[in-house]
């Protein structure tokens, strides 16, 4: 552990507050606690009210300088972060595991999502295209231009204690925003981390206070994010409920929101499906994060004809699960992030018995220290009220479906819209789950899990998951104003729609 922090530049006691520099802020010290041990790792010095205006008032004058920067120059200066991302990999991503208990290969998969989105974001700022139009106008050009927004607010989640925020700040900088950065306050070391990494390249490069950090209270510090009238865009993954937070701030003030909230994401097995490739995606979706992605599989539809073999498959799979330290490279399935986490799965397991679910397997915490489960399946009916939350935990519901269309019935059911998935070989199942009428999440696959999504794509989901969308495709537009721009070279004053005035 001492290693790790040593190579990172994390000692006993850190600064939680960065803006032009790192400074002492002014808030209580959180200790972070190693969720595999439930031991102290290191503490950080939170900010308070007034050291968030600080940090942002950075952001705000570093903006009027970062939005003048030719947007490949940005492009550049991101290349660089990303090259110090790639030195730092495998600290960071042990950082990662310990400090929020994800198996070291999946740490060291949220550094490569890191690297990528800002190798995404280099080549992104020569491509920050508009559209030319053809005026109905004689003599007049017409065409749109995107230009800087402003300050962004990042507020991350401990699942992807450092991904998330990359996706953000990334295609943020390339065009031409300046940002303030919460991240979650059960991960606020691997956060100090990057901002120590990143930190040095932006002073180098005479552009102090673009990425900005303010590790405090969601009640304090976030409160005075969401509630600021300098910040035109919120970006925020979380709970639902902290997406309706989000909603009501930024409402009176017209401020856009980018939401990446909750999951409640299905696998639809049809009988023809290559039980084999669809067994491996079932795993990994429902037990990698030990359930904590907001991706995860938390609903298994199964077609009756496979069902019982499919079940019988999971339930000797589940037996050979490896929990344990997560950097441990034996451990396929690693801690909850906190005692809280262990909780919220005991109530909902036993929400799970009094609506007539089944507890196939697990359903019980680990006896050992730290904070680890067993993974569970559950036998369960759509329609009970437990399968439509999103517990953040291990927990795997089995239903079963008819047919496709009752799979993707099954599979719409739940308020949440993030990710799905159908497993099957017949071309026009495929189809159906993919049309219109198919399923209703941002994310879509076929003979692929629901988690484990690549960079490249737009992320996001739609009803209570919040309609936000991250990360790569044309996602950088929410991180720009568009103007269009309307150019008259001729010597008359035509009037669009033919209108004559005064004439
Ligand atoms: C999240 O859980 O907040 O698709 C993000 C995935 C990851 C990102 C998950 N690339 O599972």
């Amino acid at each position: 552990m001492k290693a790790i922090l040593e190579q990172l530049g994390i000692d006993k006691v850190n600064f939680g507050a960065c803006g032009d520099d790192f400074f002492k802020p002014n808030g209580a010290e959180l200790v972070s606690l190693n969720p595999a041990t439930g031991e102290p790792i290191a503490s950080v010095i939170q900010a308070n009210r007034a050291d968030y205006a600080k940090v942002v008032d950075d952001a705000a004058r570093a903006f009027e300088k970062w939005r003048d920067v030719p947007a490949p120059k940005r492009g550049e200066i991101v290349r660089q972060i990303g090259d110090a991302l790639r030195a730092k990999k495998e600290p960071l991503a042990a950082l990662v595991s310990l400090e929020m208990g994800k198996v070291k290969s999946e740490g060291l998969g949220e550094v490569q999502e890191m690297i990528d989105i800002c190798d995404f974001a280099v080549g992104l700022s020569r491509q920050l295209y508009g559209l030319a139009m053809h005026s109905e106008r004689p003599g007049h050009r017409m065409y749109e231009q995107w230009h800087p927004l402003g300050v962004v607010g990042i507020i991350s989640a401990f699942n992807f204690p450092i991904a998330v925020w990359s996706w953000n700040s990334a295609i943020a900088a390339v065009c031409g925003d300046s940002m303030v950065w919460k991240p979650s306050s059960d991960t606020p070391l691997t956060a100090v981390a990057v901002q120590k990494i990143i930190h040095p390249i932006l002073e180098k490069n005479g552009c102090k206070g673009v990425m900005g950090l303010v590790v405090g209270k969601g009640s304090e510090v976030g409160d005075a994010l969401i509630n600021d009238p300098r910040i035109p865009l919120i970006s925020a993954t979380g709970s639902c409920d902290l997406g309706v937070k989000v909603a009501q701030a930024c409402a009176p003030r017209y401020a856009r929101m980018i939401l990446e909230l909750g999951g409640n994401n299905a696998i639809v097995v049809l009988d023809d499906a290559d039980l084999d490739l669809a067994t491996r995606a079932i795993l990994f979706g429902a037990i990698g994060t030990a359930g904590q992605r907001c991706t995860t599989t938390r609903r298994l539809i199964m077609q009756k004809g496979i069902a019982q073999k499919l079940t019988d498959r999971l339930l000797a799979a589940y037996k050979q699960i490896r929990i344990g330290d997560p950097l441990d490279a034996n451990t396929n399935m690693g801690p909850l992030v906190n005692k809280g986490g262990i909780e919220e799965m005991m109530a909902g397991l036993e929400k799970v018995k009094a609506q007539g679910g089944e507890i196939l397997c697990g359903g019980k915490r680990v006896d050992r220290p730290g904070f680890f489960v067993e993974p569970t399946l559950v036998k369960a009916k759509p329609e009970m009220p437990i399968v439509s939350e999103e517990t953040f935990a291990p927990i795997l519901y089995l239903l079963e479906c008819d047919n496709v269309e009752d799979g993707i019935r099954i599979n719409n059911m739940v308020p949440q819209g993030l990710s799905s998935a159908i497993f099957t070989r017949n071309l026009l199942a495929a189809e159906a789950f993919l049309s219109a009428r198919g399923s209703d999440c941002g994310i879509a696959n076929v003979n692929i899990g629901t988690s484990g999504a690549e960079i490249g794509g737009a992320f996001g989901g739609e009803k209570s998951t919040g309609g936000g969308r991250e990360a790569g495709s044309d996602s950088w537009k929410q991180y720009m104003r568009r103007q269009t721009c309307t150019l008259n070279y001729s010597k008359e004053l035509p009037l669009a729609q033919g209108i004559k005035f005064g004439d």
